[in-house]
């Protein structure tokens, strides 16, 4: 009885199959899944996932650093990508990392990102996000790779948004090693001024430049575990600012974690989650940065090797993917002015794409704090 209806279901399947009707070839190959869906009637086909130029997320691509003069169409929240990975001091290949956020985003998109936890889609609550590609960094000099950087900050910052009430739009980075987040919090503070910094991350990355490199050259005392040192010293950040997910040794435990207090940070330990869970690290973050505005920074090897193990410089012992994404979500609310996921190095990912998934995933938790909380700059 149960079986009884399974020859006519295959008879109707072998008549479907002779009868394909392909689909125009702008259906077949659309460039890009983008925006255009209507809310309440959505459909999405799903093949078109895969196809066209990989953006985050199947966003538009805005090329949102043309010169002065030609028109650029408008967005609220920017992706750009920071191809640079000098600034190490352990394992390259975070350059590549910008291109490995947007393959593990493939499987996103406006028309298929409805919330099971909110019931909301970030892509479609009146902010456009377009991906602006990546910024032309050379690899051959950092001094002018970081300031070819600064400057396509500025040139995306200073574009008028597309919403008519909130003029500033803001970016979202994807690393490149931690050193961009420096060119980064320089682009914030010309419309937001100096920020609260929250810092996801394994390391300090407050190291003073004459600990870490800088005994060398100054060139080489500008890197990826000093870039908050510089940020403080530039006055581009508060000192309500506070790290999450610290785990990793200090070389000198007096001066080390006196200088990094004296940067302006906080502490959060990995081992903190087991005792308070993430709603506790959540109110403890919420608490630090209260009446600021807000950067995020995640650098990937917030997370365990297990969960991300393409990065440059992991340490055992870290968040779950979920974890990490309760946290962002539970932040809703604050006043979120620039973000970025950084230190992915896709070379060192599993076949699985295990680290390039979850910062597609980190990413996507960023711009719905954005959308949730949208900020007026100053000027
Ligand atoms: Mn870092």
């Amino acid at each position: 009885m149960l079986f009884s209806w399974l020859p006519a279901c295959f008879l109707v399947g072998a008549v479907l199959a002779r009868e394909i009707t392909f689909p125009p070839v702008a259906g077949i190959q659309h460039p890009i899944v983008g925006y255009g869906v209507d809310q309440d009637t959505a459909s999405l086909d799903i093949s078109q996932l895969m196809s066209g130029i990989a953006t985050y997320a199947n966003l538009p691509y805005v090329h949102c650093l043309a010169n002065d003069g030609e028109e650029v169409e408008k967005y609220d929240i920017a992706v750009m990508g920071a191809p640079f990975d000098t600034g190490v001091t352990a394992r390259p290949g975070a350059r590549f990392g910008p291109n490995g956020i947007r393959q593990g985003s493939r499987r996103m998109a406006p028309a298929f990102s409805w919330s099971v936890y909110t019931g909301k889609n970030v892509f479609l609550e009146g902010f456009k996000v377009v991906d602006c590609g990546d910024a032309p960094l050379t690899f051959l000099d950092n001094t002018v790779a970081l300031k070819q950087l600064d400057k396509a900050h500025k040139v995306v910052s200073a574009r008028t948004a597309n919403n008519t009430e909130y003029s500033t739009p803001r970016i979202i980075t994807l690393g490149g090693d931690h050193t961009t987040t420096l060119s980064a919090l320089r682009g914030t503070y010309d419309h937001w001024g100096a920020v609260s910094v929250i810092h996801f991350d394994s390391h300090l990355d407050t190291w003073d430049p004459d600990v870490l490199g800088g005994g060398l050259s100054h060139y080489a005392g500008v890197n990826h575990g000093t870039f908050l040192h510089i940020a403080h010293e530039e006055g581009l950040i508060k000192n309500t600012s506070i790290h999450a997910g610290i785990r990793a040794p200090v070389s000198n435990p007096k001066y080390d974690l006196k200088h990094d207090k004296a940067c302006g940070f906080n502490i959060i330990t990995a081992r903190e989650l087991d005792k308070t869970g993430t709603q506790g690290i959540i109110d403890k973050l919420k608490e630090r940065v209260a009446g600021s505005k807000v950067y995020i920074s995640v650098d990937i090897d917030v997370l365990d090797p297990s969960y991300a193990p393409a990065t440059g410089t992991a340490e055992v012992g870290g968040w779950t993917t979920r974890e990490l994404l309760t946290i962002l979500d539970g932040l809703e609310g604050i006043e979120l002015i620039g973000a970025d996921v950084v230190e992915v190095a896709p070379i060192y990912d599993n076949p699985g794409e295990t680290t390039v998934l979850a910062a597609a995933e980190v990413a996507h938790s960023l711009i719905g704090l954005m959308v949730e909380k949208p900020v007026k700059s100053h000027g």
